[in-house]
């Protein structure tokens, strides 16, 4: 029996070298230490020793049991170790590599733009007003000197809500609300969006429009002239030769039409101005008498001018943009480069 504990023992010792995973060990503990295992074995032929061999072998038994459990524990915690350490090899994180860059969003080309247009106005001392997308019939077209059955409401192509709620055609309602509130002297810009029936290449039923009034005693055309001159050319960033052109609103008289010199050709003819060496940039006027007196402004002490831009155009021409539906595709490639 002596024999057979020490060839046990070895055994195990062997056995235990060979193992790799950690998985092995439980088969280990069973074969060897468990109830019916080896050692179990040896332990119940320890009942046929003589009484005299049976207290030193079952010293020796225990020494042997003690010694495998031993080598077992050590063998348990070398492999677990070991694959802590490999798990966290695995799970390392390289703290030199560098970070993952999150994109970072951008103002959409046509909010640029109307912040621009905003900002240039404010250095010459207007203030912003914005006014509700959904209007009164009266602050879209009475109060503009546009009543039912005028030929410019064919114009507009309105989109309406009930009989007298539409959405606004422009922005210039607001200028009406604000000069039926408050006393001149004033210089409002009105940014927003406006909505007309319309849609096709050149045309999509919601677009940008920021629209200013300058009213006081004594403005003329000369004043409406210089704004609109030092405002254009800061858009573009240089000196620019303007055009005014005679053209018709019913809101203003008389108006005018603004021209650039071409900025795709420097004036001398090309595709988009269609050869004339001209394009069209706002509208603009004299604020007609007829909207001062229906805001209870008295046209013989008050004047003043007003003009209206369009944004999307606006950045067509200042980027060289050609179409104007690109602006509502949301492709990440057109709205990155600006
Ligand atoms: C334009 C062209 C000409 C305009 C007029 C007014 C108001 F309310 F003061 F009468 N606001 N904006 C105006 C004048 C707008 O857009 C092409």
């Amino acid at each position: 029996m002596e024999q057979e504990l020490q060839r046990l023992q070895d055994e195990a010792r062997q056995e235990l070298n060979a193992l790799t995973e950690i998985a092995q060990l439980e088969d280990f503990r069973i074969r060897f230490l468990g109830r019916k295992g080896s050692f179990g074995t040896i332990m119940r032929s320890l009942g046929s020793a003589t009484p005299e061999d049976r207290p030193r072998l079952g010293q020796l038994a225990n020494t042997v049991k003690a010694e495998i459990e031993r080598l077992f524990e050590e063998k348990q915690s070398a492999l677990s170790a070991g694959a802590a350490a490999a798990k966290a090899d695995r799970d390392r994180v390289d703290l030199t590599l560098p970070g993952r860059q999150p994109t970072i969003g951008k103002l959409h080309p046509v909010t640029q733009i109307m912040n621009e247009v905003c900002a240039i106005f404010e250095g010459l001392g207007f203030s912003v007003a914005e006014g509700p997308d959904v209007e009164h019939d009266h602050y879209n077209f009475e109060a503009l000197n546009i009543p039912a059955h005028h030929p410019a409401r064919d114009m507009h192509d309105t989109f309406y809500v009930s009989e007298s709620i539409l959405l606004r055609t422009h922005t210039s309602p607001m200028q009406a609300r604000i000069m039926e509130a408050q006393q001149p002297p004033l210089r409002v810009i009105a940014p927003g969006k406006v909505y007309r029936c319309d849609s096709d290449i050149t045309h999509t039923p919601m677009f940008h429009q920021v629209e200013g009034f300058l009213v006081d005693k004594k403005v003329s055309f000369a004043d409406l002239k210089g704004v609109l001159t030092v405002f254009t050319q800061k858009m573009f960033d240089k000196d620019l030769a303007l055009r005014f052109r005679p053209s018709f609103f019913p809101f203003t008289e008389p108006s005018a039409e603004v021209d650039i010199a071409c900025v795709f050709c420097g004036g001398k003819g090309c595709r988009v101005c269609k050869r004339t060496g001209w394009i069209e940039i706002l509208g603009s006027g004299m604020i007609d008498p007829e909207v001062f007196k229906m805001v209870g402004y008295d046209p013989d002490i008050y004047s003043g001018f007003a003009f209206g831009v369009g944004i999307e155009r606006m950045a067509m021409l200042k980027y060289g943009i050609n179409d104007i539906r690109l602006y509502y595709e949301n492709d990440l490639r057109f709205l990155s480069q600006f």
